[in-house]
C-alpha cells in the first residue's frame, strides 16, 4: 500500500512538474518536418477524383474525428418546442431583439438571443456561441442574465464565476449588432454553458448527462466541444422554423475555443451557408504537427473535457494521427471558409491556422473552387483567398469591428 501511495505521489508530482516545465514554442526553425495526409486519399490509399467521391470520404474522416478527437455526434432525432419570452424594438427601431427558450427532448431548456433586422424580407444570420452569458453581448435589459457557471470571474461583473448586472453589454464589442444590422444581417447566440458549463465536471450539468437517455449516449462517449458542436446545430433546427430567417444564409462563427466548436458543428451539418474560425488554434484551425504555440499535449490536459478522451494520447505523437486541422476544415468545403488570426495571439498560431486553411484545397478543387490557392502568408491587415479566405490582423487574441468588417464582406460576396 506504502510503495502504492509513493508511486501516486511521484506521478502527480512529475505530472505537475510536466505542467511547469511546458514552454510554448515560437520558434519557426524548431519546428520538426512533417508530412501532412492528404484529405483525398482513401483507406485502400487510392486518392478520389470527383466531387461525387467526397460524400464517402467526409463521412470517413467525420468518423475518424468521432473517434480520436470529438468523440460521438449525436445521431438520434430529438423532440423540440420553443417560446418566446421577450420581444423588443432596438437601435432606433431599426431591428427587433428576440429572446426565446428552447427546449430539447421536452426537459432541457436553452434560452436564445436573436437580433434580427426590421425588413420585410428573410434576412441572413450569424450565428455563434458566447462565452459568458447572451446579456454580455448587449446591454438591453430585457435579455436575462445567464445563471450557469461562465469562463468569466472578474468582479464587479461576474461573481462566483456568475454574470451579474454589471455584466451586461460586457462584451459588446465581440458582436457589433449595429454593423450587422445595418449590413442587412441577423446575429443569434447562446451561450455555450447553456449546453455544457467549460469545466471538467461540466458534463455533469449540461446535455452530455442530462439527455444520456434521450441521445443514447454515455457523457464520455463525447465532450464538450462535441456538445457545443450539437447544440449549435441543434439551434439551426429551431431558426428553421423562423419565417423571418434566410435557413439557406445561416453562417456559423466562433472566437477561439468557440471557433474549435464552430468548425466541429460545421463540419457535421451542411446546412450552414459559410463557417467563420475566429482564432481557433491548436484543435480548430491551427495544424497541430507544428507544435507552435500551445500544442496537444498542452490543450489536452488544460482542457481535458473539451476532447474525446483519448485525445490525448497523441500528445507529442500528433504524426501518428490520420489526420490534421486541414481535413477537418476540408469537410466544410465546398462552402465558403474563413479563418482569422491576431499577430498578438500567437499562441493560436497564425502560420498554422493559414496552413490548415490552404492544405484543405484539394477538396475545394474537386468542386471547381479556389481557396488559399498559392498565396503566401499575407501581411496585416490583408485579407487574401477567395472561398478560403485569411487575415491575420493586428491586436491581441479577439474579435473585433475590423474582424466582423471581413467577416460582413466576404458574406456580401459570397452569400448574399
Ligand atoms: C485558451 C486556450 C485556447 C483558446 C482560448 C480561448 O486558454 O488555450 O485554446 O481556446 O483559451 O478560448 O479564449
Amino acid at each position: 500500500m506504502k510503495k502504492i501511495l509513493t508511486l501516486l505521489s511521484i506521478l502527480v508530482s512529475m505530472h505537475a512538474m510536466a505542467q511547469q516545465a511546458f514552454v510554448a514554442n515560437y520558434d519557426e526553425s524548431k519546428i520538426a518536418p512533417f508530412t501532412l495526409p492528404n484529405p483525398l486519399q482513401k483507406p485502400d490509399g487510392t486518392i478520389i477524383q470527383s466531387a461525387k467521391a467526397w460524400g464517402n470520404q467526409r463521412n470517413y474522416w467525420l468518423g475518424k474525428y468521432e473517434q480520436m478527437m470529438f468523440g460521438k455526434m449525436p445521431k438520434k432525432k430529438i423532440a423540440q418546442s420553443y417560446q418566446l419570452i421577450s420581444q423588443t424594438d432596438i437601435l432606433q427601431g431599426k431591428a427587433t431583439q428576440y429572446v426565446w427558450k428552447l427546449t430539447l427532448a421536452g426537459i432541457y431548456d436553452v434560452t436564445v438571443l436573436g437580433v434580427l433586422p426590421k425588413v420585410k424580407t428573410k434576412v441572413p444570420v450569424f450565428i455563434g456561441l458566447n462565452f459568458c452569458g447572451n446579456q454580455t453581448t448587449s446591454n438591453d435589459p430585457n435579455i436575462p442574465l445567464f445563471e450557469k457557471y461562465t469562463v468569466c470571474n472578474n468582479k464587479p461583473a461576474y461573481i462566483n464565476n456568475k454574470g451579474q448586472e454589471e455584466s451586461r453589454g460586457a462584451w459588446a464589442s465581440r458582436w457589433q449588432f449595429e454593423k450587422l444590422i445595418a449590413a442587412g444581417y441577423g446575429s443569434i447566440t447562446i451561450a455555450c454553458g447553456d449546453f455544457e458549463e467549460d469545466k471538467p465536471d461540466g458534463y455533469l450539468t449540461g446535455v452530455r448527462t442530462l439527455l444520456a437517455k434521450e441521445l443514447g449516449l454515455q457523457a464520455d462517449e463525447w465532450s464538450a466541444n462535441g456538445a457545443w458542436a450539437w447544440g449549435l446545430n441543434r439551434t439551426v433546427d429551431f431558426l428553421e422554423k423562423i419565417p423571418q430567417i434566410d435557413a439557406k444564409r445561416i453562417i456559423l462563427h466562433g472566437h477561439s475555443r468557440l471557433g474549435k466548436a464552430a468548425i466541429w458543428a460545421g463540419a457535421n451539418d451542411s446546412r450552414y451557408a459559410a463557417v467563420i474560425s475566429n482564432e481557433s488554434g491548436e484543435g480548430g484551425a491551427a495544424i497541430s504537427r507544428r507544435n507552435y504555440g500551445e500544442n496537444l499535449w498542452r490543450i489536452t490536459n488544460s482542457f481535458p473535457h473539451w476532447f474525446y478522451k483519448d485525445y490525448k494520447n497523441y500528445a507529442y505523437k500528433e504524426n501518428e494521427l490520420p489526420f490534421d486541422s486541414h481535413i477537418l476544415l476540408s469537410l466544410i468545403a465546398p462552402r465558403p471558409l474563413y479563418i482569422a488570426s491576431a499577430v498578438g495571439d500567437q499562441w493560436s498560431d497564425p502560420k498554422g491556422e493559414f496552413m490548415g486553411g490552404q492544405q484543405a484545397e484539394p477538396v475545394y478543387q474537386l468542386f471547381g473552387k479556389s481557396g488559399l490557392g498559392k498565396n503566401e502568408f499575407p501581411a496585416l491587415n490583408t485579407p487574401v483567398g477567395q472561398h478560403v479566405r485569411y487575415h491575420i490582423r493586428e491586436g491581441n487574441h479577439d474579435i473585433n469591428a475590423y474582424d466582423w468588417d471581413q467577416y460582413i464582406d466576404f458574406a456580401n460576396k459570397l452569400i448574399k
